[in-house]
């Protein structure tokens, strides 16, 4: 006998009534993102037949090219989020500052941060990619700039998500009692749990960088990858595979699905502008994802979740994924 499909909006309301606490304004919340999710992936499936691939002929604050469904995920983000009044304000990668709800819409609790479409440089190449998003509580009354509201630690975190437009769309989500995934039904147009409290090991034999940029590497990262390198008859004992999608939430998710460490470190190319991945929206939401599965993310000198942001596109390093692995580059930076 097939077992009873358990869709989102099930899983939430079980979810929250088990841990003793219904947030309603954080499950319409978490609807109506998964909802957008499931628009800018029909959006994506239709590839070169929807007119939605190359430039938009525009750039963001980041200094990238914008492709035309970074601009469209971004606007259906908007849209989906402006009316139902559980948000005081929204901050995305596309976006230079964060905004407020429109003055005609009643305000809520939470703040919603994202990163429409991770990886988009993959979108012409037909390469999976994804969004990612972070809902913080919002301050009772925002005083001074509205960015400041936003510029809390990832601790504070309320909720952290991607959905990944892949071979199948999934959603991967926390709202800080483990972390579950969705599969997409497309006839029904619902997400379907599919996988409850992922778990990554502590150990891995896989790692995600990009090794391009090795000759930029600091002594720590090298020493780690090379000894990744030397294999069974190297320092680590056991052999190494190397994957790297240039897409975090793809290489995240393989992490998160079968272990691995995932690295952007600081290195001599970054080092200015404090690394290449952003904070906010990228590394924090991730952040909390591997350790409520059971891993650690470091800058390779700090947890990322702890870190007091300063700005709201605030770039760090980022090094996460299996826990001994993750610890082991920490313990080299540390000159261990
Ligand atoms: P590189 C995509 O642009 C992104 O922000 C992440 O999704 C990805 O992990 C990384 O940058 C890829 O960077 O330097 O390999 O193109």
């Amino acid at each position: 006998m097939p077992t009873k499909p358990v869709f989102l909006t099930q899983f939430l309301i079980e979810e929250m009534r088990e841990h003793g606490e219904q947030m309603p304004d954080l499950r319409l919340l978490i609807e109506v993102v998964t909802r957008a999710c499931k628009r800018i992936s029909i959006a994506i499936g239709k590839g070169a037949l929807g007119g939605v691939l190359g430039e938009a002929g525009t750039g963001n604050i980041q200094g990238e090219a914008q492709k035309k469904l970074d601009v469209l995920s971004n606007d259906i983000l908007m849209e989906a989020n402006e009316w139902g009044g559980h948000l005081a304000a929204l901050a995305s990668e596309e976006m230079d500052e964060a905004v407020m709800i429109p003055e005609q819409f009643p305000k809520g609790g939470y703040l919603l941060l994202f990163d429409p479409l991770d990886g988009s440089s993959n979108i012409d190449v037909n390469i999976s990619v994804g969004t990612i998003f972070s809902v913080l509580r919002a301050p009772r009354r925002p005083t001074g700039p509205l960015e400041e509201s936003f510029l809390q630690a990832g601790t504070q975190q309320v909720c952290a998500g991607y959905a990944l437009y892949g071979p199948s769309t999934q959603l991967v989500l926390t709202i800080g009692t483990g972390v579950h995934v969705f599969t997409l039904d497309r006839e029904l147009g619902s997400f379907v749990l599919t996988q409850r409290d992922l778990r990554i090991p502590a150990d891995t034999q896989e790692f995600s960088i990009n090794a391009s940029n090795a000759r930029h590497w600091e002594a720590p990262v090298k020493r780690y990858i090379d000894e990744c390198l030397a294999g069974k008859d190297g320092p680590r004992g056991k052999d190494f595979n190397m994957r790297w999608v240039a897409s975090m939430v793809s290489d995240v998710h393989r992490i998160l699905t079968r272990g691995g460490v995932f690295m952007y470190p600081l290195d001599a190319k970054t080092k200015a502008q404090g690394g290449k991945l952003r904070l906010m929206y990228e590394a924090n939401p991730m952040s909390m994802l591997i350790e409520q599965a059971g891993g650690a993310a470091s800058t390779g000198r700090e947890r990322i979740l702890a870190i007091k942001p300063g700005k709201l596109h605030q770039r760090v390093p980022v090094i996460m994924g299996s826990k001994n692995e993750v610890e082991r580059v920490a313990s080299y930076h540390a000159g261990g």
